[in-house]
């Protein structure tokens, strides 16, 4: 029922026949995975593995209040190898977005995969659910957003909300949040493994997808559902202007010459120094270096970051955490063969088409920051 493309991912032709890309990408795109997230040297293998023989898992994505930045931020038309490789990772049985058909007949291919892959499938949801007024704000098919979520979480082998909205409500919960807006963590009791963003980074969607399809299982995650692969560093942690707010060089005003020279943006309302994300590292849209929004030149607003972003008013000053060095700090060296290596982290910059300057740098962080997280770490004041 979806493209032509999808339909064909299903056939057993080799997978770098389906990607369309050589062997060679496909193995880089695996270490890549791996190294987005922090598995020992030898994961790549297993993913690559999984990837080609594993039954795709059954995806049930369901669509409630947003705006569709997921979806659309995962798809990147003008970049389609991510598209190709998320096609046909997963079997993607019902999407409202992507689907071709409409009405009773999706509904009905929905109950089919369901009743099918009972206990199998993946359950992710897009959007927050409206609970006022007994969740009429929000109806497909008939059904409210709080039903459809409840009977599909039921047989669903794991529950995955992507998006800031799905994860604890986002912008549809903004005060005053006339819908009641909440998160899906709201409305069902089993664990929900939230990926925030607005929209959240398509590579940590996809590497957790991945680590369920090659381990059976998610990854492990922090109090608020996110897997700690991308959401265990403040992205002011891991910043390209950090030794700019180190040395007090900030931008004033947007078009001063401080924000001309990339000075730091924190005087703008930068959250960085408060929200957990991975964007300095992963970066955004393939399109290489600075791809990020304080890298565009534009403080960051904390979306990832439930009473940060959409809460806080845009050019408040941040709560600065970390302030004081904590009390142990990692490890220099990590022990051989524990964490992800600088040559898997320079893949990922390879893959992600990073310009070779820029490349270098994101490597170094990556493989610093893969390091720390496989060394003993210190408790977060929030986990
Ligand atoms: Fe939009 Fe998704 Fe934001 Fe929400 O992303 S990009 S409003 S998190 O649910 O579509
Ligand atoms: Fe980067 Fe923002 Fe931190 Fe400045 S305050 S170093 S711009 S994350
Ligand atoms: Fe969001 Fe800040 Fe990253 S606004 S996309 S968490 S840099």
């Amino acid at each position: 029922m979806l493209s032509a493309h999808a339909a064909q991912a299903g056939t057993h032709r080799p997978i770098e026949s389906r990607l369309e890309m050589s062997r060679r990408s496909f193995l880089q795109f695996c270490a890549t995975l791996a190294t987005t997230l922090g598995l020992p040297k030898g994961a790549e293998a297993a993913m690559a593995q999984a990837m080609e023989s594993a039954q795709r898992p059954s995806v049930i994505w369901l669509h409630f209040q947003e705006c569709t930045g997921c979806t659309e931020s995962m798809l990147r038309a003008e970049h389609p190898t991510l598209e190709k490789l998320i096609l046909d990772v997963i079997s993607l049985d019902y999407h409202e977005t992507l689907f071709a058909a409409a009405g009773h007949q999706v509904e009905a291919a929905r109950k089919a995969a369901m009743e099918k892959h009972k206990g199998k499938y993946l359950l992710v949801v897009e959007g927050a659910i409206p609970t006022r007024d007994g969740g009429v704000y929000c109806k497909v098919g008939n059904q409210t957003a709080i039903e459809m979520t409840r009977e599909c979480a039921k047989d669903a082998a794991a529950v995955i909300a992507i998006g800031s909205c799905a994860a604890w409500g986002g912008m549809p919960a903004t005060d005053p949040n006339p819908t009641g807006a909440v998160g899906v963590n709201k409305i069902i009791d089993t664990p929900v493994v939230t990926i925030p963003g607005c929209p959240p980074n398509p590579y940590n969607f996809l590497a957790t997808v991945v680590h369920f399809l090659t381990f059976g299982n998610l990854p492990p995650v922090d109090a608020q559902g996110r897997p700690l692969f991308a959401y265990s560093r403040l992205v002011h942690e891991n910043c390209e202007r950090r030794a700019h707010y180190d040395a007090g060089r900030f931008a004033l005003e947007f078009g001063d010459e401080g924000h001309r020279k990339g000075y730091c943006l924190y005087k703008l309302g930068c959250k960085g120094p408060e929200t957990y994300a991975n964007c300095p590292t992963v970066l955004f849209g393939d399109a290489g270096a600075g791809t990020w929004p304080v890298g565009c030149g534009h403080p960051c607003i904390g979306c990832t970051e439930e009473g940060v972003g959409f809460t806080k008013p845009i050019h408040m000053l941040s709560k600065v955490k970390n302030v004081e060095p904590p009390a142990l700090y990692p490890a220099i060296g990590a022990p051989q063969g524990q964490g992800a290596t600088l040559g898997a982290a320079a893949v990922l910059t390879a893959v992600a088409g990073a310009a070779a300057g820029a490349g270098a740098v994101l490597a170094r962080n990556l493989g610093r920051q893969h390091a720390e997280t496989t060394a003993k770490q210190p408790e977060r004041e929030d986990a």
